[in-house]
Protein backbone atom coordinates (compact mmCIF):
# COMPACT_ATOMS: atom_id res chain seq x y z
CA UNK A 1 0.00 0.00 0.00
CA UNK A 2 1.26 3.61 -0.50
CA UNK A 3 1.25 5.79 2.30
CA UNK A 4 -1.89 7.75 0.72
CA UNK A 5 -4.17 4.21 1.02
CA UNK A 6 -3.15 2.97 4.54
CA UNK A 7 -5.05 4.49 7.17
CA UNK A 8 -4.53 6.28 9.60
CA UNK A 9 -2.77 4.35 12.86
CA UNK A 10 -3.66 6.74 16.25
CA UNK A 11 -0.70 7.20 18.62
CA UNK A 12 -0.47 6.63 21.96
CA UNK A 13 3.02 8.21 23.86
CA UNK A 14 3.47 6.82 27.22
CA UNK A 15 5.80 9.27 29.08
CA UNK A 16 7.41 7.37 31.89
CA UNK A 17 8.14 3.71 30.50
CA UNK A 18 7.96 2.64 34.31
CA UNK A 19 6.72 -0.11 35.37
CA UNK A 20 2.82 1.56 34.66
CA UNK A 21 3.93 2.76 31.80
CA UNK A 22 5.36 -0.23 30.05
CA UNK A 23 2.27 -2.22 31.32
CA UNK A 24 0.26 0.14 29.52
CA UNK A 25 2.05 -0.07 26.54
CA UNK A 26 1.64 -3.62 26.05
CA UNK A 27 -2.59 -3.51 26.97
CA UNK A 28 -2.51 -0.71 23.91
CA UNK A 29 -1.09 -2.66 21.41
CA UNK A 30 -2.24 -6.59 22.50
CA UNK A 31 -5.93 -4.91 22.67
CA UNK A 32 -5.25 -3.24 19.43
CA UNK A 33 -5.70 0.15 20.11
CA UNK A 34 -2.94 2.14 18.91
CA UNK A 35 0.57 2.57 18.28
CA UNK A 36 2.48 3.81 21.20
CA UNK A 37 5.44 5.91 21.22
CA UNK A 38 7.45 4.87 24.91
CA UNK A 39 9.74 7.62 26.13
CA UNK A 40 11.85 7.86 29.53
CA UNK A 41 14.77 9.86 30.73
CA UNK A 42 16.69 6.55 31.25
CA UNK A 43 19.08 5.90 27.80
CA UNK A 44 18.24 2.77 26.11
CA UNK A 45 15.55 1.47 28.41
CA UNK A 46 12.27 2.58 26.44
CA UNK A 47 14.38 1.63 23.19
CA UNK A 48 14.68 -1.46 24.40
CA UNK A 49 11.01 -1.99 26.18
CA UNK A 50 9.63 -1.02 22.63
CA UNK A 51 11.85 -4.04 21.16
CA UNK A 52 10.85 -6.35 23.50
CA UNK A 53 7.38 -5.46 22.85
CA UNK A 54 8.09 -5.73 19.36
CA UNK A 55 9.33 -9.24 18.61
CA UNK A 56 5.49 -10.35 20.58
CA UNK A 57 3.72 -9.05 17.85
CA UNK A 58 3.63 -12.35 15.98
CA UNK A 59 2.58 -14.23 18.72
CA UNK A 60 0.39 -11.55 20.35
CA UNK A 61 -1.27 -11.76 16.56
CA UNK A 62 -1.02 -7.78 16.07
CA UNK A 63 0.58 -5.15 13.54
CA UNK A 64 0.86 -2.37 16.39
CA UNK A 65 4.22 0.15 16.14
CA UNK A 66 6.16 0.39 19.45
CA UNK A 67 8.46 3.23 19.49
CA UNK A 68 11.21 3.67 22.38
CA UNK A 69 12.54 6.99 22.78
CA UNK A 70 14.67 10.26 24.67
CA UNK A 71 13.33 12.89 22.65
CA UNK A 72 9.88 14.01 22.11
CA UNK A 73 10.63 14.89 19.11
CA UNK A 74 9.56 10.80 17.97
CA UNK A 75 6.57 11.66 19.67
CA UNK A 76 5.20 14.61 17.50
CA UNK A 77 1.57 14.30 16.15
CA UNK A 78 0.01 11.87 19.45
CA UNK A 79 -3.60 11.62 19.65
CA UNK A 80 -3.61 11.13 23.35
CA UNK A 81 -0.42 11.50 26.26
CA UNK A 82 -0.12 9.60 29.03
CA UNK A 83 2.23 11.27 31.47
CA UNK A 84 3.76 8.67 33.99
CA UNK A 85 6.48 9.72 34.54
CA UNK A 86 7.64 10.66 37.93
CA UNK A 87 8.78 8.62 41.45
CA UNK A 88 6.98 6.74 44.16
CA UNK A 89 7.54 7.91 47.66
CA UNK A 90 10.59 6.62 49.44
CA UNK A 91 11.63 5.72 53.23
CA UNK A 92 12.65 9.22 54.74
CA UNK A 93 11.10 11.27 51.99
CA UNK A 94 8.30 13.41 53.20
CA UNK A 95 5.59 14.27 50.81
CA UNK A 96 6.08 17.68 50.07
CA UNK A 97 9.54 16.22 48.69
CA UNK A 98 7.38 14.48 46.45
CA UNK A 99 4.70 16.94 45.74
CA UNK A 100 7.93 19.29 44.13
CA UNK A 101 9.57 16.33 42.90
CA UNK A 102 7.11 15.22 40.50
CA UNK A 103 5.35 18.48 39.93
CA UNK A 104 8.45 19.29 38.39
CA UNK A 105 8.68 16.39 36.24
CA UNK A 106 4.77 16.29 35.34
CA UNK A 107 5.16 20.29 34.15
CA UNK A 108 8.43 19.26 31.95
CA UNK A 109 6.97 16.74 30.80
CA UNK A 110 3.48 18.20 29.45
CA UNK A 111 5.17 21.24 28.41
CA UNK A 112 7.72 19.29 26.04
CA UNK A 113 4.88 16.80 25.33
CA UNK A 114 2.39 19.76 23.94
CA UNK A 115 4.72 21.49 21.60
CA UNK A 116 4.92 18.52 19.67
CA UNK A 117 1.14 16.96 20.04
CA UNK A 118 -0.97 20.10 20.34
CA UNK A 119 -4.17 18.67 19.14
CA UNK A 120 -3.57 15.60 22.07
CA UNK A 121 -5.84 14.71 24.80
CA UNK A 122 -3.61 14.56 27.68
CA UNK A 123 -4.09 12.12 30.94
CA UNK A 124 -2.08 12.59 34.49
CA UNK A 125 -1.25 9.47 36.40
CA UNK A 126 1.80 10.28 38.33
CA UNK A 127 1.40 10.81 42.20
CA UNK A 128 -0.05 13.39 43.98
CA UNK A 129 -2.71 12.41 41.04
CA UNK A 130 -5.09 15.61 41.29
CA UNK A 131 -2.63 18.26 42.08
CA UNK A 132 -0.55 16.89 38.96
CA UNK A 133 -3.38 17.07 36.84
CA UNK A 134 -4.15 20.46 37.86
CA UNK A 135 -0.45 21.77 37.49
CA UNK A 136 -0.63 20.06 34.06
CA UNK A 137 -3.51 22.05 32.75
CA UNK A 138 -2.36 25.31 34.10
CA UNK A 139 1.09 24.39 32.32
CA UNK A 140 -0.09 23.48 28.89
CA UNK A 141 -3.10 26.27 29.10
CA UNK A 142 -5.47 23.11 27.71
CA UNK A 143 -8.86 23.20 28.62
CA UNK A 144 -10.53 21.03 31.08
CA UNK A 145 -11.96 19.13 28.48
CA UNK A 146 -8.31 18.27 27.11
CA UNK A 147 -6.12 16.69 30.17
CA UNK A 148 -7.45 15.29 32.95
CA UNK A 149 -5.99 12.86 35.64
CA UNK A 150 -6.50 8.67 35.93
CA UNK A 151 -7.52 7.45 39.58
CA UNK A 152 -11.14 6.86 40.18
CA UNK A 153 -11.28 4.04 37.39
CA UNK A 154 -8.54 2.33 39.60
CA UNK A 155 -10.11 2.76 43.07
CA UNK A 156 -13.57 1.90 41.45
CA UNK A 157 -11.92 -1.28 40.18
CA UNK A 158 -10.79 -1.90 43.50
CA UNK A 159 -13.92 -1.26 45.29
CA UNK A 160 -15.69 -3.80 42.66
CA UNK A 161 -13.20 -6.23 43.29
CA UNK A 162 -13.43 -6.15 46.77
CA UNK A 163 -16.90 -7.07 46.53
CA UNK A 164 -16.84 -9.33 44.34
CA UNK A 165 -14.75 -11.12 46.85
CA UNK A 166 -17.04 -10.64 49.71
CA UNK A 167 -20.16 -11.65 47.60
CA UNK A 168 -17.96 -14.82 45.80
CA UNK A 169 -19.90 -12.55 42.80
CA UNK A 170 -18.62 -12.07 39.21
CA UNK A 171 -16.59 -8.61 39.56
CA UNK A 172 -17.72 -7.67 35.77
CA UNK A 173 -21.62 -7.73 37.47
CA UNK A 174 -20.49 -5.32 40.35
CA UNK A 175 -20.25 -1.09 39.16
CA UNK A 176 -18.88 0.35 41.79
CA UNK A 177 -18.18 4.50 42.31
CA UNK A 178 -15.42 6.53 43.94
CA UNK A 179 -15.14 9.92 43.78
CA UNK A 180 -12.89 12.61 45.30
CA UNK A 181 -8.65 12.92 45.56
CA UNK A 182 -6.79 9.92 45.29
CA UNK A 183 -5.70 9.14 48.34
CA UNK A 184 -6.90 8.55 52.14
CA UNK A 185 -9.85 11.07 51.59
CA UNK A 186 -11.17 9.59 48.71
CA UNK A 187 -15.14 9.04 48.65
CA UNK A 188 -16.60 5.19 48.30
CA UNK A 189 -20.57 5.61 47.31
CA UNK A 190 -21.90 2.43 48.51
CA UNK A 191 -25.41 3.87 47.27
CA UNK A 192 -23.79 4.06 44.00
CA UNK A 193 -22.48 0.93 44.05
CA UNK A 194 -24.68 -1.91 42.10
CA UNK A 195 -24.53 -5.69 41.65
CA UNK A 196 -26.49 -6.03 38.26
CA UNK A 197 -28.13 -2.93 39.27
CA UNK A 198 -29.18 -3.68 42.97
CA UNK A 199 -26.93 -1.26 45.31
CA UNK A 200 -24.68 -2.95 47.59
CA UNK A 201 -26.77 -1.22 50.62
CA UNK A 202 -29.25 -4.13 50.34
CA UNK A 203 -26.90 -6.54 50.32
CA UNK A 204 -24.40 -6.36 52.85
CA UNK A 205 -24.63 -4.86 56.44
CA UNK A 206 -24.00 -1.65 56.91
CA UNK A 207 -20.31 -2.79 59.12
CA UNK A 208 -19.05 -5.15 55.83
CA UNK A 209 -19.52 -2.03 53.52
CA UNK A 210 -17.48 0.05 55.96
CA UNK A 211 -14.88 -2.57 55.84
CA UNK A 212 -14.53 -2.44 52.21
CA UNK A 213 -14.62 0.96 52.02
CA UNK A 214 -11.65 1.10 54.32
CA UNK A 215 -9.68 -1.55 52.56
CA UNK A 216 -10.41 0.66 48.93
CA UNK A 217 -9.45 3.65 50.63
CA UNK A 218 -5.77 1.82 51.53
CA UNK A 219 -5.72 -0.22 48.07
CA UNK A 220 -2.56 1.34 47.08
CA UNK A 221 -0.78 1.22 50.50
CA UNK A 222 -1.75 -2.42 50.60
CA UNK A 223 0.08 -3.40 47.73
CA UNK A 224 3.16 -1.40 48.40
CA UNK A 225 3.43 -3.05 52.02
CA UNK A 226 3.12 -6.10 50.23
CA UNK A 227 6.02 -5.51 47.16
CA UNK A 228 7.89 -3.46 49.70
CA UNK A 229 9.70 -2.35 46.47
CA UNK A 230 7.56 -0.59 43.96
CA UNK A 231 3.63 0.03 43.76
CA UNK A 232 1.03 -1.40 42.47
CA UNK A 233 1.05 -1.34 38.36
CA UNK A 234 -1.04 -3.74 36.72
CA UNK A 235 -4.57 -2.44 37.55
CA UNK A 236 -3.49 0.91 37.41
CA UNK A 237 -2.31 0.38 33.50
CA UNK A 238 -5.85 -1.57 32.63
CA UNK A 239 -7.83 1.78 34.18
CA UNK A 240 -5.30 3.77 32.10
CA UNK A 241 -6.68 1.80 29.14
CA UNK A 242 -10.07 2.23 29.97
CA UNK A 243 -10.44 6.35 29.39
CA UNK A 244 -7.53 5.22 26.24
CA UNK A 245 -9.77 2.78 24.33
CA UNK A 246 -13.00 5.17 25.06
CA UNK A 247 -11.47 7.79 23.80
CA UNK A 248 -10.19 6.30 20.59
CA UNK A 249 -12.93 4.42 20.09
CA UNK A 250 -15.38 7.74 20.99
CA UNK A 251 -17.45 5.44 23.43
CA UNK A 252 -18.49 8.13 25.74
CA UNK A 253 -18.20 6.16 28.76
CA UNK A 254 -19.28 7.32 32.22
CA UNK A 255 -16.00 6.91 34.35
CA UNK A 256 -14.93 8.66 37.10
CA UNK A 257 -12.23 10.98 36.55
CA UNK A 258 -10.07 13.89 38.16
CA UNK A 259 -10.96 16.87 36.23
CA UNK A 260 -11.19 20.35 36.67
CA UNK A 261 -14.41 22.05 38.56
CA UNK A 262 -16.19 24.98 37.49
CA UNK A 263 -18.74 25.50 40.22
CA UNK A 264 -19.96 21.25 39.98
CA UNK A 265 -20.77 19.99 43.47
CA UNK A 266 -20.25 23.53 44.96
CA UNK A 267 -16.12 23.02 44.01
CA UNK A 268 -14.10 25.39 41.95
CA UNK A 269 -10.74 25.89 40.85
CA UNK A 270 -9.82 22.80 41.99
CA UNK A 271 -9.48 18.96 40.45
CA UNK A 272 -11.01 16.22 42.34
CA UNK A 273 -12.56 13.04 41.10
CA UNK A 274 -16.23 12.74 39.16
CA UNK A 275 -18.43 11.00 37.22
CA UNK A 276 -17.76 12.53 33.67
CA UNK A 277 -18.73 11.25 29.85
CA UNK A 278 -15.29 10.28 28.29
CA UNK A 279 -15.32 9.97 24.09
CA UNK A 280 -12.74 11.07 21.15
CA UNK A 281 -13.83 15.03 21.91
CA UNK A 282 -11.89 14.26 25.49
CA UNK A 283 -14.67 14.82 28.61
CA UNK A 284 -18.07 15.74 26.84
CA UNK A 285 -19.64 16.37 30.08
CA UNK A 286 -19.41 16.18 34.04
CA UNK A 287 -22.16 14.79 35.73
CA UNK A 288 -23.64 15.93 39.32
CA UNK A 289 -25.22 13.32 41.08
CA UNK A 290 -27.62 14.11 44.11
CA UNK A 291 -25.34 13.54 47.04
CA UNK A 292 -26.45 13.13 50.45
CA UNK A 293 -25.25 15.57 53.03
CA UNK A 294 -22.30 13.09 54.58
CA UNK A 295 -21.15 12.57 50.97
CA UNK A 296 -20.49 16.09 49.85
CA UNK A 297 -18.79 16.42 53.07
CA UNK A 298 -16.20 14.33 52.43
CA UNK A 299 -16.15 15.86 49.00
CA UNK A 300 -15.48 18.96 49.99
CA UNK A 301 -12.81 17.78 52.35
CA UNK A 302 -11.25 15.31 49.67
CA UNK A 303 -11.64 18.41 47.48
CA UNK A 304 -9.72 20.94 50.14
CA UNK A 305 -7.04 18.97 50.86
CA UNK A 306 -6.09 18.95 47.02
CA UNK A 307 -6.29 22.60 47.20
CA UNK A 308 -4.07 22.74 50.20
CA UNK A 309 -1.59 20.87 48.22
CA UNK A 310 -1.90 22.74 44.87
CA UNK A 311 -1.03 25.88 47.13
CA UNK A 312 1.75 24.61 48.48
CA UNK A 313 3.04 23.45 44.97
CA UNK A 314 2.52 27.20 43.72
CA UNK A 315 4.73 28.45 46.64
CA UNK A 316 7.43 25.95 46.25
CA UNK A 317 7.62 26.91 42.62
CA UNK A 318 7.50 30.60 43.05
CA UNK A 319 10.15 30.74 45.24
CA UNK A 320 12.26 28.57 42.78
O1 LIG B 1 -3.98 5.84 40.16
C1 LIG B 1 -2.95 6.42 39.90
N1 LIG B 1 -2.99 7.65 39.39
C2 LIG B 1 -1.64 5.79 40.12
C3 LIG B 1 -0.46 6.62 40.11
C4 LIG B 1 -1.51 4.37 40.13
C5 LIG B 1 -0.27 3.78 40.14
C6 LIG B 1 0.97 4.55 40.12
N2 LIG B 1 0.77 5.95 40.34
C7 LIG B 1 1.93 6.84 40.16
O2 LIG B 1 2.41 6.74 38.81
C8 LIG B 1 3.16 6.53 41.00
O3 LIG B 1 3.02 7.01 42.32
C9 LIG B 1 4.23 7.29 40.24
O4 LIG B 1 4.18 8.67 40.55
C10 LIG B 1 3.81 7.10 38.77
C11 LIG B 1 4.60 6.03 38.02
O5 LIG B 1 4.55 4.81 38.72
P1 LIG B 1 5.49 3.58 38.28
O6 LIG B 1 5.18 2.46 39.21
O7 LIG B 1 5.39 3.36 36.81
O8 LIG B 1 6.92 4.18 38.64
P2 LIG B 1 8.34 3.76 38.01
O9 LIG B 1 8.35 2.31 37.64
O10 LIG B 1 9.35 4.28 38.96
O11 LIG B 1 8.40 4.58 36.64
C12 LIG B 1 8.55 5.97 36.56
C13 LIG B 1 9.36 6.26 35.33
C14 LIG B 1 10.81 5.77 35.40
O12 LIG B 1 11.09 4.91 34.31
C15 LIG B 1 11.63 7.07 35.32
O13 LIG B 1 12.87 6.91 34.62
C16 LIG B 1 10.68 7.96 34.54
O14 LIG B 1 9.40 7.68 35.10
N3 LIG B 1 10.98 9.38 34.63
C17 LIG B 1 10.87 10.21 33.58
N4 LIG B 1 10.48 10.01 32.32
C18 LIG B 1 10.50 11.06 31.49
N5 LIG B 1 10.87 12.31 31.86
C19 LIG B 1 11.26 12.56 33.14
N6 LIG B 1 11.63 13.80 33.51
C20 LIG B 1 11.27 11.49 34.05
N7 LIG B 1 11.61 11.38 35.36
C21 LIG B 1 11.43 10.09 35.70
Amino acid sequence: LSSSTRCHSPRVTVVGAGKVGSTLAQRIVEKNLADVVLLDIVNGMPQGLALDLMEARGIELHNRKITGSNNYADTSGSDIVVITAGFPRKPGMSRDDLLLMNAKIVVEAAKRAIAHSPNAIYIVVTNPLDVMTYLAKEATGLGRDLIMGMAGVLDSARFQTFIAMELEACPSDINAMVLGSHGNLMVPLPRYSTVNGIPITELLDAATIERLVERTRNGGAEIVELMQNGSAFYAPASSICVMVESILLNQSRLLPIATYLQGEYDLKDVVTGVPCRLGSSGIESVLELSLTDEEIAALHASAAAVRQSINQAQQIFALC
